[in-house]
């Protein structure tokens, strides 16, 4: 630890840096002193090469967290996961039916780039964490409001992966709902970064000019030198010597994102590759054969019950002319067959060969006017998950199904026997399993 070096170093256990640090002041032990940070390779140039990099990254986990949030349709009724959205909806829209591989394209981008940024983040964390301690806590209003604001910027980015993280590995251990808690937490983020990057970028630019960097990817750890004193005080003033080159530290923490890349990238590409996903949770088989990929929740853990899925399991069709289907007259309806992906908010998806009754179909069957979206309900009671709308271009989309066999084979119980949902683009919780009853509405 630092103990030897409390009353030593270079500036005789004073910080030897600007700000006309008056003499006498009282510090208190340990990380709040100066001289306790003693790594070499924090400084100003370090930083920024990190802050460029996640300058790169998060922007995109950001837009396309938001744009995620968007595709959830959420204005329509029963899907609003965030009633209390207020104004952070501004910019939602109707979620498209087309390109079909854009919300698995988008979800896929937002986690897996999202785990690839954590070694970064971790990283860029560490590079800054003497200011965390700096001493004393406020020497100016601006600087305390410049220190309330870092702790939005550091407590929203923390908050941000650790609840996106916990809830991807289905720990759902926070005592809050994390939809609107994974919103709410994003748009502080944001704003707290835009003010970080307006304040910092001139300094980030006058650091990343400060070396080369070619020059110290060629730097060996015998000729690795503390950057020069900074006005920031990221430089330790009392370093000790290194144990590692800067560009030894930069494969670490680059070899550490590729890492979080490669084991985690497998579960959105599918196939072949599903099986390189070690980060991912899920069991590796879901079901015989034509059914023997990834399963979200299985009828089980849902509560649904064999007997609701027999041959007593009626359809119900709501709408000015309501109708109740068997399954065998819902197999006598023309039947379609799409290669749709399912693709669910915790990053994984998988393309599959779904057969069923079209929804424009049934939505005629029903009576229901052009136009209408429709109200899924399932067997599954309770739960977010046990209903759904879609809206009415995702109702009249001659791709958008009610599936009742998939890759040739009946549904398996676990996902979603007798009959499911399936729409093109559509997050996969649209997807609703076990449906007793589509009920055709006019949402607008
Ligand atoms: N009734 C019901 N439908 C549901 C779910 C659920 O929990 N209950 N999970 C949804 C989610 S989040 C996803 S990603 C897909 C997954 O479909 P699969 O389990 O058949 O792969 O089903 C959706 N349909
Ligand atoms: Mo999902």
């Amino acid at each position: 630890m630092s103990g030897a070096s409390r009353e030593r170093g270079p500036a005789g256990g004073e910080p030897a840096k600007g700000e006309g640090t008056p003499r006498g002041r009282v510090w208190p032990r340990g990380p709040f002193r100066p001289e306790f940070w003693r790594s070499p390779l924090r400084g100003p140039w370090l930083t920024a090469v990190f802050g460029l990099v996640l300058l790169a990254g998060i922007p995109i986990v950001a837009l396309t967290g938001l744009v995620s949030y968007a595709a959830y349709n959420p204005r329509l009724p029963g899907n609003d996961i965030t009633p209390e959205r207020g104004l952070l909806g501004f910019y939602l829209f109707d979620w498209p039916t087309h390109p079909v591989w854009l919300y698995r394209l988008n979800q896929g981008v937002h986690v897996i780039l999202g785990l690839t940024l954590v070694p970064l983040l971790l990283a860029k964390l560490w590079s800054v964490i003497p200011k965390l301690f700096a001493w004393p806590p406020a020497r100016s209003p601006a600087q305390l409001l410049e220190r309330a604001g870092l702790l939005l910027l550091v407590g929203g980015v923390v908050f941000q992966f650790v609840t996106g993280i916990l809830n991807i590995q289905l720990l759902y251990v926070f005592p809050f709902s994390f939809y609107p808690a994974h919103l709410y937490g994003a748009w502080i983020f944001l704003a707290a970064l835009v003010a970080h990057v307006i304040l910092k970028l001139p300094r980030a630019i006058t650091a990343l000019r400060s070396r080369g960097f070619r020059q110290e990817l060629r730097t060996r750890l015998r000729d690795t030198h503390p950057e020069p004193p900074d006005p920031d005080g990221l430089v330790p003033v009392a370093p000790a010597p290194p144990t590692i080159s800067r560009r030894g530290l930069l494969a670490f923490v680059g070899g550490g994102s590729l890492t979080m890349f490669g084991l985690s990238v497998g579960q959105t590409v599918d196939g072949p590759l599903r099986g390189t996903a070690l980060l991912a949770p899920h069991g590796r088989t879901y079901g015989p054969g034509p059914n023997d990929f990834q399963v979200n929740k299985t009828a089980a853990a849902m509560g649904i019950r064999e007997a609701e899925t027999g041959p007593g399991w009626r359809l119900a069709l709501t709408g000015p002319r309501p109708v109740r289907l068997s399954r065998a007259d819902l197999l006598a309806l023309p039947l379609h067959t799409y290669r749709l992906p399912i693709a669910c908010v915790e990053g994984w998806s998988t393309e599959q060969e779904w057969t069923g009754v079209r929804l424009a179909d049934l939505a005629r069957l029903a009576g229901a006017a052009d136009g209408s979206g429709v109200f899924v309900r399932s067997l599954q009671r309770g739960g977010v998950f046990g209903h759904a709308s879609l809206s009415a271009r995702q109702t009249a989309d001659p791709r958008s199904l009610l599936a009742l066999q998939v890759n040739g084979a009946d549904l398996s119980m676990d996902h979603g026997f007798p009959a499911r949902v399936i729409v093109p683009n559509a997050p996969g919780v649209h997807n609703t399993k076990w449906v007793r009853e589509l009920d055709f509405r006019s949402f607008s």
